[in-house]
């Protein structure tokens, strides 16, 4: 078991003192959404032990964040009407990790949206997030 670390903005998220939007907790997984998203709906999947990347990751760790990728990516689609999904897990700075505790994206896509690399991040309208929150939690509640 990992510890958290007093840096890290996903060991806070997880302890609770910094906010998230919240879709889905198990008691090893963490899903909420990201905060400057590729497109409404992004969600991030964490294990709320602290892993810096997916290599260092021991199987157990992968394998409760494994079970829960498909119904997040299922909610994800159900809520946002996606036509496609990337699910991605950036590895290292060269490969554009900012955050150094372990995550999946859950990126919504529609053909000609124009997501490219490098990613340009939006910024949610006031209320979009906790809409986006209810929906994606909705449909993981079902
Ligand atoms: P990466 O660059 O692959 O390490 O992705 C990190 C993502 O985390 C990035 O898309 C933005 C998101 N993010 C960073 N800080 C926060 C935060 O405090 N809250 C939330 N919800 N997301 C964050």
């Amino acid at each position: 078991m990992s510890h958290p670390e007093a840096n890290c903005v996903f060991c806070k998220i997880v302890a609770g003192t910094l906010p998230a939007a919240r879709v889905l907790e198990t008691g090893e997984v963490l899903a909420f959404l990201d905060i400057g998203p590729l497109a409404p709906g992004h969600t991030l999947v964490i294990p709320k032990a602290h892993y810096t990347n997916l290599p260092t990751l021991p199987d157990e760790v992968a394998a409760a964040l494994g079970a829960v990728l498909p119904r997040v990516c299922r909610a994800v689609v159900a809520a946002t009407g996606a036509e496609g999904l990337n699910v991605l897990s950036n590895t290292g700075a060269v490969a554009g990790q900012s955050v150094e505790h372990v995550h999946w994206h859950v990126i919504p896509r529609r053909f000609q949206d124009g997501i490219a690399w490098p990613w340009r991040p939006l910024t949610y309208a006031d209320g979009e997030l906790e809409a986006m929150r209810r929906r994606i939690a909705c449909e993981l509640s079902g």
